[in-house]
């Protein structure tokens, strides 16, 4: 019983391009993980946070059999082996690896919210998966990713 999840790749430290192809890799390499869409890379300026460096961003396609939590274990296990260091909350990143959706589910506990709580509104998260997803339905919103997609470059173009 796979599910289909989406996940965000973003990066704004050292080899940003290497940094993606590796967890990229990675995660194919994983048991229980199929890597059945990758995005372009998008450059995108830091959105929060303090003045850093320009994201390299994508959005990737993945079959799986983890559940959730195993899913955010191997995520954390790459950003580790990519690493990652955790000093300042939005300190720039060699990898960060995120869940967007998890097939239809809608998970909210200590370690993990799901659908991400900010993807709606952010582009650099909206743009990579609107090209690999553009019809999948947010399960909360219950908007496709091109309607969500619409909006915020409406909002803010
Ligand atoms: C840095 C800047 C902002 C770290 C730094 C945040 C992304 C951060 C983002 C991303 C883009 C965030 C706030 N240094 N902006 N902002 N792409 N993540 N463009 O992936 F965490 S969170
Ligand atoms: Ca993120
Ligand atoms: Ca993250």
């Amino acid at each position: 019983m796979a599910v289909v999840c989406y996940i965000g790749l973003g990066s704004n430290l050292g080899n940003r391009e290497a940094n993606l192809r590796n967890a990229l890799a990675q995660l194919g390499e994983c048991e229980g993980i199929e890597v059945t869409k990758v995005s372009s890379f998008f450059e995108t300026e830091p959105v929060g946070g303090p003045p850093q460096g320009n994201f390299l961003n994508a959005a990737a396609e993945l079959r799986t059999t983890l559940s959730p939590e195993k899913l955010l274990d191997r995520l954390q296990e790459i950003e580790r082996d990519l690493g990652r260091v955790r000093t300042v909350k939005w300190g720039p990143r060699t990898i960060d690896l995120d869940i967007l959706l998890y097939g239809d589910a809608a998970i909210r506990t200590e370690r993990l919210t799901v659908p991400h709580a900010l993807m709606h509104e952010r582009r650099f998260v909206l743009r990579p998966l609107g090209e690999i997803a553009p019809d999948v339905v947010h399960p909360v919103m219950g908007k496709t990713v091109s309607e969500l997609l619409e909006r915020v470059d409406r909002a803010d173009p």
